[in-house]
């Protein structure tokens, strides 16, 4: 703790004790003033919000539309609700993508919907869905299209699994839907699960064709926001290894389809994607690990993993010579602007693994994360992967379909022995240890975080940037405290890998460096505040 930095003990009685008692219990537990790798405290997560607190959270059809399938370029991914849901279907995320020619195709510039009116809503909106089906095929041609469910498809009742299945046979290409009506779970997290489901069931495992190479990788939860993806796949390329399929920054139908032919599943967002890497497994013998590419070191630190698990010496050395390279680059930057951002303090809430990777990335720069949370993260993204059988399901969480896998006996194929998989234990197969472990004692992490919380931290500790996404950014920044979105990077980017971790050096040392913020004065400093309290 920096001196006369408020206790966060203290911090934590202030704020529950603004709360009606109801939901100060309840906050409390989703609250935790950390007590150090070595004694992890139980944090509540993945439960309802609370109504009124202004939650960070999403929906469920943003996580499963948005998120998973929104970054494909070469599937229809159509929209059945009213258009309002479709702002999310336009681009609004920040995935990029590179078509190999100017003609493939690529439909992430479209916002597909079937614009559901009033009389849909009464009378069911099945006819015009395979309307909308016809009319993206006619027009397009494309390989495959997704149907996502808004809200009131699931209160009306249209069957889109039943429209997909007869428009697949009418059209003759790959159609399937999705039940990820925005409701259906407590937040996006729900829309992934649903989103691997689909995948599992309709697209991975079609297609035998693999790309040559060697050492045949897939990458899972990386969305290429900002271009992140790009430098993923230079420096893979540079290092030898064959990106079999991307889930699903910059991603194809084709590469979807051809997923269970890869040697290892790496895993960068465990949140997002973590039931396709077990499904993948069970089904097809393909192991898989926990990687971070957000931050130098880290990604230093995967891409030798990767290079274990293969074994091979040449690989080995290409990879430790691609490190040495890029590391001297790095090294330069941060030489420079270490000294400009060392002992500041940073706090982070986004999704549901950025706030434990970007914690990297402000250790290099000399920064420390004194509070940080996710928006939609369950326990085991931050307590760590061992908790899961202690995870009480509940009615929401019984809501989402939990598929059972059987072993493809015609594609199944281990890829390493049981005593290889032992003899390579260190690599930390089918395990997340979770953010927790990785923040100091005496840090707040934060689940669910709510609009006062956030205003509290900021006027009690004065961050010194403060990480979060759209709906926070003016808010925060009127408090005359810096803020960098770490959802759409502000249109910065790339931020993974080595060249990425550059980027955020120098973004960073620009945000927490000007003075500009010393200007502005927050509300409470401007003017009066009146408080008041409950009399009952
Ligand atoms: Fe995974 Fe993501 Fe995230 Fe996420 Fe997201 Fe995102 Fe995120 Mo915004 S999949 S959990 S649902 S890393 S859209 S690319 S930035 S909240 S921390």
């Amino acid at each position: 703790m920096a001196k006369n930095e408020m206790d966060p003990q203290r911090w934590k009685q202030e704020v529950l004790k603004k709360y009606p008692s109801k939901i100060g219990k309840k906050r409390d537990k989703s609250i935790i003033v950390h007590d150090g790798p070595e004694n992890i405290t139980q944090i509540q997560a993945n439960v309802r919000t609370i109504p009124g607190i202004i939650t960070q959270r999403g929906c469920t059809y943003a996580g499963c539309k948005g998120v998973v399938l929104g970054p494909t370029r070469d599937i229809v991914n159509l929209v059945h609700g009213p258009i309002g849901c479709s702002f999310y279907a336009w681009l609004t995320r920040r995935n990029q993508t590179l078509p190999p020619t100017p003609e493939s195709p690529n439909y992430m510039m479209y916002s597909f919907s079937t614009d559901m009116q009033d009389s849909n809503i009464v009378f069911g909106g099945e006819i015009k869905l395979k309307q909308a089906c016809r009319e993206a095929f006619e027009l397009f041609k494309p390989k495959a299209i997704g149907i996502f469910s808004t809200c009131p498809v699931g209160l009306i009742g249209d069957d889109v699994h039943a429209v997909a299945r007869e428009m697949k046979e009418e059209l003759g290409i790959n159609i399937f839907g999705f039940s990820c009506e925005g409701y259906k779970g407590v937040s996006q997290s729900a829309g992934h699960h649903i989103a691997n489901n689909g995948l599992m069931k309709h697209v991975i495992g079609l297609n035998d064709n693999a790309p040559e190479g060697k050492f045949k990788i897939n990458m899972l939860g990386e969305y290429n926001i900002g271009g992140d993806a790009f430098e993923l796949e230079r420096i893979f390329e540079k290092c030898g290894i064959t990106l079999n399929t991307s889930f699903s920054g910059n991603s194809t139908m084709e590469q979807f389809e051809r997923a269970h032919m890869a040697d290892l599943n790496v895993v960068m967002c465990h949140r997002s994607i973590n039931y396709v890497a077990e499904m993948m497994e069970k089904k097809y013998g393909i192991p898989w690990f926990k990687v971070n590419f957000i931050g130098a070191e880290s990604s230093a630190k995967s891409l030798r993993k990767i290079a274990e698990y293969f074994g091979d010496q040449e690989l080995k050395d290409r990879v430790e010579k691609v490190i040495a390279e890029e590391m001297l680059l790095v090294k330069k930057v941060i030489d420079e602007i270490h000294p400009r951002t060392d002992g500041k303090m940073a706090m982070m809430f986004v999704g549901g693994s950025r706030a434990h990777h970007y914690q990297e990335l402000f250790s290099e720069l000399g920064m420390r994360t004194l509070s940080a949370g996710y928006e939609f993260g369950h326990r085991d993204d931050y307590e760590g992967r061992r908790v899961i059988p202690t995870i009480t399901v509940d009615a929401d969480s019984r809501n989402i379909e939990e598929l059972t896998i059987e072993r493809d006996e015609t594609k199944y194929n281990p890829r390493k022995t049981e005593a290889e998989i032992e003899a390579l234990g260190g690599l930390g197969f089918n395990s997340y240890e979770g953010m927790m472990v990785d923040m100091a004692k005496g840090t707040l992490v934060i689940d669910d975080l709510s609009h006062y919380e956030m205003e509290k931290l900021i006027e009690l500790y004065h961050p010194d940037v403060f990480c979060a996404g759209i709906k926070e950014k003016y808010a925060v920044q009127k408090m005359g405290i810096p803020m960098k979105q770490l959802h759409s990077y502000d249109y910065g980017g790339p931020y993974a890998g080595f060249e990425g971790a550059i980027n955020f050096y120098k973004d960073i040392d620009m945000i927490v460096n000007t003075s500009v913020w010393k200007l502005i004065k927050a509300p409470w400093e401007a003017e009066a505040v009146i408080e008041a309290e409950y009399a009952a």
